[in-house]
């Protein structure tokens, strides 16, 4: 036997040639052959700043910027909640990068269809069982355009074991919205499979050169105008909802954007202050806040961390909501309350609540 007959007869490592031969744009034998050996030894360009993403053949992309997605069929592995969590927050890695929302659905024809499936499943692109393809998706377009497959025969996780959904369903939705795999290394289109931690993911460099490339910038030329004139919302606008109420001591605070208003129990007037001028580590924009009077402390949330206060005094560095016991999945939570009455706090979190 020849080394190449040896390294062709090794399923895995063929399976990884022919990979990497598509990629490169070569015949697709599954050997390694000699042009294959000569990409291979071919120096890699070290220049941070080139672009190493790749489009499809004729470059297809959306022609609209909010996008449908319905999540058809489920897996067994994961709870219904964490897919769900796993598949908006690899949605949201793309539409932080670019002008590009995504709108849920739970009926009818939307233009991402998201589904696990086995074997063989009406496309033409059979799964294959444990490991090998993962998923696949398609190119943006018309009816399977876009539509999104996870085999079901993979063990999917929110965590760190089997394969993160987060992390394949992120690779799969930059197919879906046209990119095809990068080359760099470091880019989430590199075709090989790298855990990435789903709580405060940014999309690397690379794949927001390619998803700028199709869609432009965020907010090019739509940016300027929105910062609304008078600084604070008008408290009485029939149209405004807060971010986040509590109590506090014999006064009650409510959050909104960059202001919030303390009101006296006694007092019927309101004044708006700014988060930021009382608050400094808050800034802006409280996802939740919640009064335990008995010990005169209220919680502030803020994406996956939370401050104590005494008073109106923020007391200590910001402390991670997993403290709470909450899923590590969970990035912000959308609102707390306590109950005196059975001492226990209430954390809700889309449509679940956590106890
Ligand atoms: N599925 C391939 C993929 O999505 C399908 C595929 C192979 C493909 N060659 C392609 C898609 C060329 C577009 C263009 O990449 S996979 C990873 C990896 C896969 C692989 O199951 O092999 C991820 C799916 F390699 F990056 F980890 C997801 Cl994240
Ligand atoms: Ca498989
Ligand atoms: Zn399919
Ligand atoms: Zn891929």
């Amino acid at each position: 036997m020849t080394v190449a007959e040896m390294v062709t007869a090794d399923a895995s490592f063929s399976r990884k040639i022919r990979v990497m031969q598509k990629f490169f744009g070569l015949q697709v034998t599954g050997k390694l052959d000699y042009s294959t050996m000569a990409v291979m030894n071919k120096p890699r360009c070290g220049m941070p700043d080139v672009a190493n993403y790749h489009l499809f053949p004729g470059e297809p992309k959306w022609t609209k910027t909010t996008l449908t997605y319905r999540i058809d069929k489920y897996t067994a592995t994961m709870s219904k909640s964490d897919v769900d969590r796993a598949i908006d927050m690899g949605l949201k890695a793309w539409s932080d990068a670019a002008p590009l929302s995504f709108v849920k659905t739970n009926q009818g024809e939307a233009d991402i269809m998201i589904s696990f499936e086995s074997g063989d499943h009406g496309d033409s692109y059979p799964f294959d069982g444990p490991r090998g393809t993962l998923a696949h998706a398609f190119a943006p377009g018309e009816g399977l355009g876009g539509d999104t497959h996870f085999d079901n025969a993979e063990r999917w996780t929110p965590g760190a074991n089997g394969f993160n959904l987060f992390t394949v369903a992120a690779h799969e939705f930059g197919h879906a919205l046209g990119l095809g795999h990068s080359s760099d290394p470091t880019a989430l289109m590199y075709p090989t499979y790298k855990y990435q931690h789903p709580i405060g993911f940014r999309l690397p460099k690379d794949d927001v050169k390619g998803i700028q490339a199709l869609y432009g910038t965020k907010h090019s030329g739509q940016k300027t105008s929105v910062v609304s004139e008078s600084p604070h919302p008008a408290h009485c606008h029939p149209n405004l909802s807060f971010d986040a109420v509590t109590a506090l001591g014999n006064e009650l605070l409510f959050f909104k954007d960059r202001s919030f208003w303390r009101r006296q129990t006694q007092l019927t007037t309101l004044r708006a202050n700014s988060i930021a001028a009382s608050f400094p580590q808050l800034m802006a924009n409280v996802d939740a806040a919640y009064e335990i009077a008995e010990r005169g402390t209220a919680y502030f949330f803020k994406g996956p961390h939370y401050w104590a206060t005494r008073g109106l005094r923020i007391q200590g560095p910001p402390r991670l909501i997993y403290d709470f016991g909450l899923p590590s999945i969970v990035q912000k939570i959308d609102a707390a309350v306590h109950l005196t009455s059975s001492k226990k706090t209430l954390f809700f979190v889309g449509e679940d609540f956590y106890r």
